[in-house]
């Protein structure tokens, strides 16, 4: 399979970070659902500017089908954005879900008619306007499917994003990067999107203690579900990762805090609800994790009618 057309459905800043990036090199379609300019500038981490003009397509009204689609809207708008688009494609063109947590995906790998491959990475981007986004900092992504399937088609986008500047690398763990990310995000985005502080800050007393209480939680709904840390071994592990992490973001103001301060829906159910669905089939407590998902709820029911979800 050669994938040269590519559709991204989900124009926000990961999504059109992919699509600019991979302009040279391919044809890129941003299938939005308002109107977009074509033109669109990437403001690069060494402070230059990529400029390229893209097809914008609206749903409504698609072009001929791609070779790959990437669905790169938010965890809670992702289903609905596959069921919008899901009678336009013919069987069998690959989907690649970009979403964090670890919720819309393994029922979109069902639904999906076609191969399926999941991705998560530490790029990092957010939306300046309509025209403008900024890459933050360069960061690395690893694409496989739930079952481990699919390498040739992960290993081929691999490279087409590699050779685009974005490091990517085919996998057959992602399920178990994509628990890893999700319990980072776990630990760190509730708190700094709640209390309103950059993710340095969660160092400072009174939030090191609360990241160590979520921590705690952590631990053992993951090793429940037979996920490890990636260098050594249970709470150590995790301690280890999650503090490093905010270290090395300890001036970012995290995706969440984003959201909320833009007045977004924020990812929580994608982020914390798998984590207490686990910890209840696990028969294991969890109640710092759900309060801020209690929290969290309340506060989309406040800023979203029900239903609102994208
Ligand atoms: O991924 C992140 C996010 O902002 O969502 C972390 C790792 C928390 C960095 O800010």
């Amino acid at each position: 399979m050669t994938l040269t057309r590519h559709w991204i459905v989900g124009p926000g800043a990961l999504g059109r970070l992919i699509a600019l990036r991979l302009a040279d090199r391919a044809s890129v379609t941003l299938v939005a659902r308002r109107p977009l300019p074509a033109e669109q500038t990437l403001i690069t981490p060494a402070d230059g500017v990529l400029t390229r003009r893209v097809e914008v397509a609206r749903i409504e009204a698609l072009p001929a089908p791609p070779d790959v689609v990437h669905l790169t809207t938010k965890a809670h708008g992702a289903e609905a954005a596959h069921a919008a688009l899901a009678s336009h494609l013919p069987a069998g063109v690959p989907l690649v879900l970009w979403q964090n947590g670890f919720d819309a995906q393994p029922r979109l790998a069902e639904r999906h008619a076609g191969p399926v491959l999941c991705a998560t990475t530490t790029e990092g981007a957010h939306v300046q306007d309509d025209t403008r986004v900024t890459h933050a900092g360069h960061g690395h992504t690893f694409l496989g499917s739930l079952t481990g399937d699919q390498h040739a088609l992960a290993t081929e986008l691999a490279t087409v994003l590699s050779s685009a500047g974005l490091p990517a690398e085919a996998v057959f763990d992602i399920r178990v990067r994509l628990w890893r990310k999700l319990a980072v995000n776990a630990a760190i985005n509730p708190l700094v999107a709640r209390a309103g502080i950059r993710n340095g800050e969660l160092r400072e007393a009174p939030y090191r203690a609360r990241v160590e209480t979520l921590l705690g939680e952590l631990a053992p709904i993951l090793a429940a579900e037979g996920i490890a840390p990636p260098d050594g071994a249970g709470l150590d592990g995790w301690r280890r990762l999650v503090w490093q992490v905010i270290e090395a973001t300890a001036a970012n103001r995290a995706s969440m805090l984003q959201d909320v301060q833009a007045g977004r829906p924020t990812e929580h159910e994608a982020i914390l609800a798998p984590l207490l669905v686990a910890a209840e089939r696990h028969g294991l407590a969890a109640p710092g994790l759900a309060e801020h998902l209690a929290a969290l709820r309340a506060r989309a029911a406040a800023v979203a009618p029900p239903g609102d979800g994208c």
